[in-house]
């Protein structure tokens, strides 16, 4: 059965994601507040597949345990509380300095704005316009909804968790054409090329922690760029890098290069200490 995980996430601790998690799995409102811990989980079983609904604690003190679940989920719900500004600015923050260094590039993501029976601190236009700006902003990591819900009322909840899903599930379909290993080095480099070409045209390489490796070498070098580069390369790739890899389909999520060409590998990786490659890549 195919398991899909969802990520509720957020920067502040009462904004509801606990809350919203209740009501779209039992259909009720906790009436007493219990922070999360760390991280909850509830799962629900849909025809031929399996949500996994991670409830990320917002409390700050659990970052770095909660930050490694953005790696393997497949949508990421970024949970505010629109009833108060505090919370829509910590959201944004959290956005820059969580979302994006550690999910995936083109995560699905999606914010709600929780408490929305209650009285608005900001208005559905600027939550739209900084939307606009945000996904103008961030090319392989746009925002495609906001949805404004009420885990009190069960407004918008369930619909919300079920647009994520199917969001979701055509965002692994269209991603799993790559998720074969490919027969032949030739063809592992030549994924290399193509989907390194494709990502300096939509964000320069910024988001991957390969940067460096691009700004200084031509683009010239790309395309003559050995398999032993290559190999080097994977060999020095941070887990930042590692995840893009992975999400580029030529390296699998041992951190290998994604192939079956083992001999070829080996006989180029054997002269990988000539290789001209000489910055060490972020
Ligand atoms: N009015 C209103 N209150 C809500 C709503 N959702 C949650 N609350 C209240 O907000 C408080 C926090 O809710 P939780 O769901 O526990 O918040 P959380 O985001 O999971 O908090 P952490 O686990 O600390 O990150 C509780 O007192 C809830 O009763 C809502 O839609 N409307
Ligand atoms: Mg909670």
């Amino acid at each position: 059965m195919r398991v899909l995980q969802i990520l509720l996430a957020g920067a502040d601790e009462r904004a509801g994601k606990s809350s919203l998690l209740r009501r779209y799995i039992e259909d009720k409102f906790p009436t007493v507040y219990a922070q999360t811990i760390g991280v909850d989980f509830a799962t629900k079983t849909k025809g031929n597949y399996k949500l996994q609904i991670w409830d990320i604690g917002g409390g700050v003190r659990f970052r770095s345990i909660t930050n490694i679940y953005f790696r393997s989920s497949s949508a990421v719900i970024v949970n505010f509380d629109q009833s108060n500004r505090q919370s829509f600015e910590d959201m944004k923050k959290y956005l820059e300095s969580t979302v994006k260094v550690n999910a995936p590039p083109n995560t699905v993501i999606v914010l709600s704005g929780n408490k929305s029976d209650l009285e608005p601190a900001v208005s559905v236009d600027e939550i739209e316009a900084f939307r606009a700006t945000w996904n103008e902003e961030n090319s392989n990591y746009q925002i495609v909804k906001y949805f404004p819900t009420s885990a009190l009322k069960g407004d918008n909840v369930s619909e919300m968790f079920e647009e994520v899903t199917q969001m979701a599930l055509n965002r692994v379909a269209v991603s799993s054409s790559s998720s074969d290993p490919v027969q032949t080095a030739e063809s592992l480099r030549n994924r290399f090329i193509t989907a390194y070409r494709a990502k300096l045209r939509s964000d320069q390489g910024r988001w991957c922690g390969l940067y460096g490796f691009f700004a200084n070498s031509q683009i010239g070098d790309l395309e003559r760029i050995t398999l032993a580069e290559i190999i080097a390369h994977a060999g020095r790739a941070n887990n930042r890098s590692r995840e893009v890899c992975i999400n580029l389909g030529w390296m699998n999520d041992h951190g290998r290069l994604h192939t079956n060409a083992d001999d070829e590998l080996l006989s180029a990786s054997n002269s990988s200490d000539k290789a001209p490659l000489t910055n060490n890549i972020g």
